[in-house]
């Protein structure tokens, strides 16, 4: 069994989705990111970056495993699924995963928190960040125009990675209207069943975002 310690936010989203599409059993542990539950000392012992999403495997002498890649990678590997064995194919997933890891994620966290939290207006890190994550979002796109998933023929972590922060794209004030290819891989991704059940666990609250920003907590970063 994998204890699952996560909360209502994209990197937690991209563990509920392999859980959920790998039917790996799991007890889930929401966090509540504005109570700061992810800086209290228990937890720092499993996650020493005090973020979420974080796993115990109760099968693995309690092995704990944080950040989101990582643990997408140690899931796929103790399953079996979404991640190809051979040696061209595992190393292309897990470059369109870091590719998320570095870049997507980082930087539209930013435009997140910019373009909607930040108490000052400031126009130059508001658009720097929605730059750089269109200018990502493109790269995406011009992927995806000669392969159906990021990793090619094959649905895998690298698509449960990249899913749930481009859905967020309003959110970033980043638009997807002209990525067509984008768009058609979004719609894919979302008619799975598990992208569907994992999108929506833990279920959606409304954390005091303000509260939490105020002392310092980026909870959509
Ligand atoms: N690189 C980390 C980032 C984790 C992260 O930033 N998590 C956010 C939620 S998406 C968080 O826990 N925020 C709480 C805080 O900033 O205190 C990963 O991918 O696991």
């Amino acid at each position: 069994m994998i204890d699952f310690y996560t909360s209502t936010t994209p990197n937690g989203r991209k563990i509920s989705i392999m859980l959920e599409e790998a039917e790996i059993p799991y007890n889930l542990i929401h966090l509540h990111l504005s109570k700061f539950d992810q800086r209290q000392d228990w937890y720092l012992k499993i996650n020493p970056n005090g973020r979420i999403p974080t796993i115990v495997d109760r099968d693995n002498d309690d092995f704990a495993v944080f950040e989101s890649g990582a643990i997408l990678i140690y899931l796929a590997e103790k399953s079996g699924k979404f991640l190809p064995a051979d040696v061209r194919g595992r190393s292309t997933v897990i470059q369109w995963l870091m590719f998320q890891m570095s870049g997507i994620g980082p930087m539209q966290g930013q435009a997140h928190v910019f373009f909607r939290y930040a108490p000052e207006k400031i126009e130059y890190a508001i658009g720097r960040y929605q730059r750089e994550t269109k200018r990502l979002y493109t790269v995406l796109d011009t992927r995806l125009a000669e392969n159906e998933y990021l990793g090619g023929d094959l649905y895998s972590i690298a698509d449960m990675a990249t899913y749930p922060w481009v859905a967020l794209h309003n959110w970033a004030g980043v638009s997807i209207d002209d990525l067509e290819n984008l768009r058609r891989w979004m719609t894919t991704v979302r008619r799975r069943p598990g992208v569907t059940r994992g999108m929506d666990i833990p279920k959606s609250k409304k954390e005091n975002v303000g509260e939490a920003e105020k002392r310092g907590s980026s909870l959509l970063v």
